[in-house]
């Protein structure tokens, strides 16, 4: 049985998002998005936040009903140890995205060893979401823009409500 994780932020899913985990199951036999801390970003919603939009978002669609969401509480090499992942999937939406990929990919390699270690997959994203990043979905969002058809169904009112927080 061949398991793979989907990593990210989600902070919050998008649809290029959902496409990239719904061709990863595909692939594989198990798929595990795994919500994880990226240290250089501010999350907007909070870890369980981000899980219960994720968990909904799939569940709400046939092909991706069986992923599994969890939080990546540490380093991703240690997760995909855990759940038992020979691959790591990431989709790239341009040459930008690869850019930013390949040195975690190759850190990640290097802190499993080369041999036995989890390996990367990239997947092109389509190209009707390349535009589409979590970042530029809370901005337009911040600025009141519409992000109904970015997202899956639920999230904008998510993020919205976030966005209405006070911020310390
Ligand atoms: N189309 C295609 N792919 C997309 C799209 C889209 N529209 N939007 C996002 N993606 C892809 C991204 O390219 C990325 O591959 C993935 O989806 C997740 O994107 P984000 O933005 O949600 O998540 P990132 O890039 O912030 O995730 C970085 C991680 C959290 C995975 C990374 O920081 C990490 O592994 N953290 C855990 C700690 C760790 O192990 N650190 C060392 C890493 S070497």
């Amino acid at each position: 049985m061949s398991i793979a994780v989907c990593p990210g932020s989600f902070d919050p899913i998008t649809l290029g998002h959902l496409d990239i985990v719904r061709r990863a199951r595909r692939m594989f036999d198990v798929v595990v998005v795994g919500v994880a801390r990226n240290a250089a970003k501010n999350a907007l919603l909070a870890p369980e936040e981000r899980i219960a939009l994720a968990r909904g978002a799939l569940e709400a669609d046939p092909a991706t009903a069986d992923v599994r969401v969890a939080e990546v509480p540490g380093l991703l090499v240690d997760f995909c140890r855990d759940v038992g992942a020979v691959a790591v999937v990431k989709g790239l939406r341009g040459g930008a995205d690869f850019d930013a990929e390949l040195p975690m990919a190759l850190m990640n390699r290097h802190l499993t060893g080369r041999s036995t270690g989890v390996e990367t997959v990239f997947v092109p994203g389509d190209p009707r979401y390349a535009h589409v990043a979590s970042s530029l979905v809370k901005d337009v969002a911040r600025f009141g823009g519409p992000i109904d058809d970015l997202v899956p169904p639920g999230v904008a009112d998510s993020v919205h409500a976030a966005l209405a927080r006070p911020r310390s």
